[in-house]
């Protein structure tokens, strides 16, 4: 499918994406997709206060109904779900599985957020007073400004938005700039889901902001935006935080990993294998989830990377969208420079690579394909301890437990982790208090693709929010305390006495 094709099915009108200053490029082959419009300050300004307006009336709306708005936006995605999978794929370079994958991943958070429009509630608490009554409410926040990057251009605005939507907010996203089309085909089935609910002016409650950096920053500063949920990396979480936080209001923060995946002698090696290979490789190395590091007990180490060298061997690397690819390219020549450096630094440290060579030159000389590099490294140095966001991964050997899980922790970042065992105490270990530090800790499966119904976020430099499924919804409502006295007298907690 053509992108002209594709944007006319996802029904984003030529003039939206033929002309303007924004460039889109492909990393397929460096080819221009479409060109957009970029927003001024002031525009910007404009949009944000076009959401709070929005927000204003939609706060009142019964949360199932809002539902219903999410509903009808989860049956575009689905009906969608080919064009947009394969736009995804166009514009970011995944493979075509993976592009169908982040769609789907959005029609799931639908799904999720319909059911949560009737299970927003609260706690009623025993009152130390008689005839009192407590209770807690969660009221919509306003605001919330989504900040995304380029590797899931729309399934994380998707899990911020499913759930403001149904938590009665409004929502101004600043999508990544090498991802604009996504980003305005997605605006675009969202504002069908309001047409086809009979309100087409509840499209105000989503907002985009097309631009660069400084249009994120005007969303971290700006007074009608309560809670800002951001993507990306590290330092763009250390550039938003501070002037978030300088005016009080809340973040989500999204930040660099640097996921480890633990083999322990009694491994199902088959699996791990398969597990690792998605892990490192899949997606280009470009998730958060990414596997960029192997702990492997040096009793099975050999074993584990004889096969692990004959599957990155037989790796079909390629066009994104031809049959039988697993790994596409890497966003852009700058991913491709940050990756031979910091194989270089390896080197230079000690480390033995294997691939991360660049491929593919002659039949895309404006494209950035690598080898995804294996890299067995005599220690946990600083290139190590640092997200490289390619197709980077480090081999660590260990003899004891307790040592794995010190290299597992003795990294900056602390979002996803994994441990391969067949023994219940090295599992639950890693599982407990003592073990993993990060927001996810698996056993068994690899370090990425989770699904929506769980909390998804990091501990440390990740920034500690938390996204999705489980009770994330409550960051984005306001919480009341509210004491109602059913009492005929005024008695004061705490046996206070106050009479005149
Ligand atoms: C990201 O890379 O920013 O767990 C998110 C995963 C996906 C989300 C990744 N569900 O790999």
């Amino acid at each position: 499918m053509n992108i002209a094709t594709l944007m006319d099915r996802l029904g984003v009108p030529a003039q939206d994406w033929q002309d303007g200053p924004l460039e889109s490029r492909s990393p397929i082959d460096g080819a221009v997709l479409g060109r957009v419009a970029v927003h001024s300050q002031a525009q910007a300004r404009e949009r944000i206060e076009a959401a709070h307006q929005a927000f204003l009336q939609w706060r009142e709306v019964p949360a199932p109904r809002r539902g219903e708005l999410v509903r009808l936006f989860g049956e575009e995605l689905r009906r969608h779900k080919e064009a947009l999978g394969h736009l995804v794929s166009l514009e970011v370079g995944k493979i075509a599985s993976e592009g169908a994958g982040e769609v789907q991943e959005m029609i799931d958070i639908c799904d999720f957020a319909v059911g949560l429009s009737r299970q927003l509630h609260g706690l009623t608490i025993a009152s130390e007073r008689p005839g009192h009554r407590m209770m807690e409410t969660w009221h919509p926040l306003g605001v919330v400004g989504v900040i995304s990057a380029f590797n899931f251009p729309v399934a994380v605005w998707s899990w911020n938005a499913a759930l403001a939507f149904v938590c009665g907010d409004a929502v101004v996203w600043k999508p990544s700039e090498k991802a604009p089309l996504a980003a305005l085909a997605t605006q675009r089935l969202f504002e069908r889901a309001c047409e086809r609910c009979g309100e087409p002016q509840w499209a105000q409650l989503s907002q985009l902001l097309i631009g660069d950096a400084h249009l994120g920053e005007l969303l971290a500063d700006h007074p009608r935006v309560p809670l800002v949920s951001a993507t990306g990396s590290t330092r763009m979480g250390r550039a938003v935080a501070p002037r978030v936080a300088q005016r009080f209001g809340r973040c989500i923060l999204e930040l660099g990993g640097n996921n480890a995946i633990v083999v322990t002698p009694s491994a199902d090696l088959e699996l791990a294998v398969r597990a690792i290979l998605f892990a490192a490789v899949g997606t280009a190395g470009q998730r958060c989830t990414t596997a960029r590091r192997l702990i492997v007990h040096e009793e099975v180490a050999a074993p584990l990377l004889e096969r692990l060298r004959r599957a990155y061997a037989s790796l079909r690397i390629g066009h994104p969208l031809e049959a039988g690819t697993l790994v596409g390219p890497l966003i852009d020549r700058a991913a491709f420079d940050a990756m031979q450096s910091a194989l270089e630094q390896a080197r230079r440290d000690g480390g033995r690579v294997e691939g991360g060579e660049r491929v593919l030159a002659e039949r895309f000389p404006e494209a950035w394909y690598v080898r995804p590099a294996l890299v067995e490294m005599p220690a946990q140095t600083d290139v190590v301890r640092h997200e490289t966001f390619a197709p980077i991964l480090y081999v660590l050997r260990y003899r004891g437990f307790d040592e794995a899980l010190a290299l597992h922790n003795d990294v900056p970042q602390g979002l996803s982790s994994a441990i391969f065992t067949n023994d219940l105490r090295e599992a639950e270990t890693f599982l407990s208090a003592r073990g993993s530090d990060c927001g996810i800790a698996n056993v068994n499966i690899g370090t990425s693709g989770a699904e929506i119904g769980g909390a998804f976020g990091g501990e440390k430099e990740t920034g500690g929010g938390r996204e999705s499924g489980s009770d994330c919804w409550k960051a984005y409502m306001r919480r009341a305390t509210n004491t109602v006295n059913y009492s005929g007298s005024l008695p004061l907690a705490q046996g206070v006495k106050f009479d005149l």
